[in-house]
């Protein structure tokens, strides 16, 4: 934990649960507490943090709530209302102390706080923390503590009941089998269900709770800025907030160390509750070699420890803080693209004074049961982000701002996060008390958060600007109101808010949004979705989804995305046997996108065959597999589209595409969804291709009637940007002078291979060979007809006999890339390819690393390995094979060996789903 209190001097210990630094007294509250159904009397050991869904199934009193349609069946419990009880001990010494306080880092959500039956506080926003003064109310000796929550259901809907109009959407669609009026509590909004998730709106104590007594301040929370000044030096700005006695002037020492330089800094401070906090702004001076924070993929990403101690006047009393910082710019530049301003202005991000193109995709709450969500689990979901070559996630603002370990990742692995606040698809209140809440949450929020370096943007909300000027729910019936509602509280509260607590980062009102075109317009523009400003979510069902041309050129895609199943085993675990085929009841209650199934099927069937198998559960396995093709498929063909547009503008000024984040990586539960990443980290088959299609050196043709176009895409490299000195026109250009471009062997100039195959014969009919040599990041190398190519290469029967298949080395060395001149359920010549595992050996230097050797009787295409319960990722999946045999590895993620894998492990392709 980078985060953490720290104890500067030797650590006294008054009993077991019991921890003192200095006069410093802290009593844990986690572990078992009572919790209890008030309305029907049940009462449990539940432990926290947890909610009452987690406390029922420990005390085995419920069943896996994710199991069928347990979600209704278990409706009955987020009608009631629950408490959470336990007692406590408090010294003498500790009521002795000037303050006496219980601290509650995460209440979920609406309580009343007893302590030996006063009441000393009330909650009503998941997001903050709370901390309430309990010195009347607790004794020397033992204490109890209740926390009697109120269903989240029940009171959401009181509020709406009691508001003086609607605020809108008031229930979601049916499809989702979810909860009314999320919009109305501070809660996490999709545990009310969302198109991907469940409906369990818990209650509980969600984070650490705590009782803490002293008599001069504790350090809370240390926020950090780094500023790059026009001289190349550093300035480190901290501001270190500490709790306060009430009514009490503190005074002490303040101490500010960076570990591992002699950057140190000491002052005398005096503070008081209303004015307790001190900023710091420290030169760093040139003698210190500061080592910068890079994105993943740029550099590295060198993190600095920052300490804080604060030593009371008359040294009795001390409190310590650490984090870990790191040195990074961050700019959004939204210049205009062209001289004609009418075209529009780009959007896209400088760190370190380098544009960066942004690879990557979206964060959703990994379970509706937030304290199932280990640390482990998170570094997991992370690290496969990185692996597949993303450089940002955003975390989107219908779920949670997330734990300490997500950003400490995505600090450790340069995996930038765009942190949305936590408003989606909805338009919200903005009476008094709800706007005061929201001010203590992003407070809270941005303070705790600041100082992440891979915190690169703060965003308002997700879609509401859009919703709201679409009348997504029926906003047009009172627009003024709603809109003026909508600026009362992005515009008039949240940016000012943000702007005083950190002025180091860029915020926007609304994702998707037109950036400072959206200001401009009063802080809603008439067309949020347009490409000629900020960023846009993209979703295009039922259209050519294997097609360029199906897309827009937008400045930025912040989301787009596909549906597909996850895989059989993770359904089967919640799925009863009966309900394993592609029609059954079961699987349509789990698709929550409306017509979602259909949808589907409709989608495979533009580019294959349907699965036609008479066993309706081998068929529901090939649906699987086609539903995780078709998404690749989709998604690979929109991000590159993506990524070769990101130097060139058409006549309208569309173009300079700069980032690229698909919906979505995780899932919450075990369903059709995005996701790329399955609910408990299996990958799907759009993961594989992600490390591909996000790679830092790509391939990318695409076709365009019967003409193929080859781009090759280096946006890894130092890049430079050029303005036309005329047009004004903006190109990102390697910048050669660094020499990096070659010294990490990605050449910048060679040849690309062009091989034509007929789809049944692995020696290639014929092969071209162009020389290229960069000017631009992402360039057209190649650009040809097909039908030409096919006479000269002597494919005769037609397109359905062949394809093309691109490299650049080594045929079996990546980036490779393959293009068929039609769709799949028209090629000839595939029905004999037989893919098979011949032979599994552990590797010798790494013991849950398995070598699999997978030959092909002759092209295969979508060669799928699957090692069913055996936890682990391979090396790649879902390819083509051209030659007979591939290596390839299995990460294990559990301990196994040879004989057990050999035994699970299956592969098939495309021709298998035909029988
Ligand atoms: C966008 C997201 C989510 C949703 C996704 C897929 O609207 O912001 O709300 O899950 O599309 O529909």
């Amino acid at each position: 934990m980078a985060s953490q209190n720290i104890a500067v001097f030797g650590v006294l210990t008054l009993s077991l649960c019991c921890f003192c630094y200095g006069g410093v007294v802290t009593v844990d509250l986690n572990g078992n507490w009572t919790v209890r159904d008030e309305n029907r009397g049940i009462s449990v050991t539940g432990k926290v943090p947890g909610n009452m869904y987690t406390a029922l199934m420990e005390s085995n009193m419920i069943h896996d709530p994710y199991y069928r349609k347990n979600d209704e069946e278990y409706r009955w419990i987020s009608r009631d209302d629950w408490s959470y009880s336990r007692t406590f001990q408090v010294t003498s010494e500790m009521l002795g102390q000037n303050t006496l306080e219980l601290v509650c880092d995460g209440l979920d959500t609406v309580a009343v706080i007893f302590i030996n039956g006063h009441v000393i506080g009330q909650s009503d926003n998941m997001f903050v923390r709370y901390i309430f003064n309990i010195k009347q109310a607790a004794v020397v000796g033992t204490n109890t503590i209740k926390i009697s929550f109120k269903s989240a259901v029940k009171y959401a809907a009181q509020q709406a009941a009691n508001g003086e109009y609607v605020v809108p959407p008031e229930c979601p669609v049916p499809s989702y089998h979810g909860d009314c009026h999320a919009n109305m509590i501070r809660k996490m909004q999709s545990s009310f269900s969302w198109d991907w998730g469940p409906s369990f709106p818990t209650q509980g104590i969600w984070k650490s709770i705590y009782v803490r007594s002293y008599n001069h301040g504790v350090i809370s929370q240390v926020t950090t800025e780094t500023i790059l000044g026009s001289d190349n030096n550093w300035t480190l700005k901290t501001e270190v907030f500490m709790d306060i006695p009430d009514g009490q002037n503190t005074s002490g020492n303040l101490e500010i160390r960076l570990d591992g330089t002699p950057v140190t800094h000491q002052e005398p401070i005096s503070l008081t509750r209303d004015n307790c906090s001190v900023s710091i702004s420290i030169a760093i001076p040139k003698t210190v070699p500061i080592k910068m924070w890079w994105p993943n993929g740029h550099g590295n990403q060198t993190l600095y420890k920052l300490y804080t101690f604060f030593t009371s006047t008359n040294g009795q009393e001390m409190s310590g803080k650490k984090i870990d910082i790191g040195f990074r710019t961050v700019e959004v530049v939204q210049d205009f693209v062209s001289a004609n301003q009418s075209q529009g202005r780009t959007f896209y991000f400088r760190i370190n004074n380098k544009p960066i193109y942004f690879k990557g995709s979206n964060w959703i709450p990994a379970d509706v049961f937030l304290d199932r969500v280990t640390p482990d689990y998170v570094n997991e979901l992370l690290q496969a982000a990185a692996d597949v070559n993303m450089n940002v996630l955003r975390v989107w603002g219908g779920g949670v701002y997330e734990m300490e370990e997500l950003y400490e990742a995505a600090d450790r692995l340069g995996i930038m996060i765009w942190q949305d606040f936590m408003f989606g698809c909805a338009m919200y209140p903005v009476h008094e008390s709800f706007m005061d809440s929201v001010a203590s949450e992003i407070t809270y929020q941005v303070r705790r958060l600041k100082h992440h370096p891979s915190i690169v943007i703060w965003s308002g909300n997700n879609e509401n600007e859009k919703a709201l000027i679409q009348s997504w729910y029926n906003t047009d019936a009172n627009f003024t109101r709603y809109k003026s509602d909508y600026l009362t509280l992005y515009k008039g509260l949240m940016a000012p808010l943000v702007a005083r607590e950190d002025s180091s980062r860029p915020f926007i009102l609304s994702s998707p949004g037109n950036g400072v075109e959206s200001l401009q317009e009063g802080g809603v523009a008439t067309e949020p979705w347009s490409e000629l400003y900020g960023d846009i979510h993209e979703y295009k069902y039922l259209l050519p989804f294997y097609l360029d041309g199906t897309y827009r050129i937008p400045r930025f895609s912040s989301e787009y995305g596909l549906q597909a199943y996850p895989s059989y085993e993770t359904l089967k675990k919640v799925y009863a046997p009966e309900d394993l085929t592609y029609w059954s009841d079961l699987n349509d209650y789990r698709q929550h996108h409306p017509a979602g199934n259909v949808e589907l099927m409709a989608e495979i069937s533009m580019l294959f065959t349907l699965p036609n198998s008479t066993d309706p559960n081998q068929r529901f396995k090939d649906s699987i597999y086609l539903t995780q093709i078709t998404q690749a498929v989709g998604i690979k063909a929109e991000t590159e589209h993506y990524r070769r547009w990101q130097n060139r503008l058409d006549e309208s000024g569309r173009g300079n595409t700069m980032g690229a984040m698909y919906w979505q990586l995780n899932d919450i539960w075990q369903a059709p969804t995005w996701a790329s990443l399955e609910y408990g980290g299996q990958w799907k088959m759009l993961h594989y291709f992600a490390r591909h299609f996000f790679a830092p050196l790509l391939i990318s043709p695409y076709m365009d009637g019967d003409d193929v176009y080859v781009y090759l895409v280096a946006d890894h490299i130092p890049v430079v940007e050029d303005r036309h000195p005329d047009t004004h026109r903006l190109t990102f250009r390697p910048d050669y002078s660094t020499g990096l471009g070659k010294v990490r062997g990605l050449g910048l100039s060679g040849q690309l291979h062009i091989v034509m195959y007929s789809w049944n014969n692995s020696t290639p009919l014929h092969s071209w060979v162009q020389q290229y040599s960069l000017n631009e990041t992402s360039e057209l190398v190649f650009h040809n007809n097909t039908l030409d190519m096919m006479k000269e290469a002597g494919c005769i029967q037609g397109k359905n006999f062949c394809f093309l298949f691109f490299h650049l080395g080594d045929p079996g060395n990546e980036p490779v890339a393959w293009q068929p001149l039609t769709e799949y359920k028209s090629v000839v010549g595939l029905k004999n390819s037989v893919v098979q595992v011949v032979d599994v050996q552990q590797t010798t230097t790494d013991k849950q690393v398995y070598n699999i050797t997978v030959t092909a009787g002759s092209i295969s295409v979508f060669v799928w390995l699957d090692a069913h319960d055996i936890r682990g990722r391979f090396s790649d999946n879902g390819f083509l094979m051209v030659t007979s045999k591939k290596l390839v590895q299995f990460y294990a993620s559990e301990p196994t060996d040879v004989s057990s894998l050999r035994i699970a492990l299956t592969v098939r392709s495309l021709a298998d789903v035909y029988h």
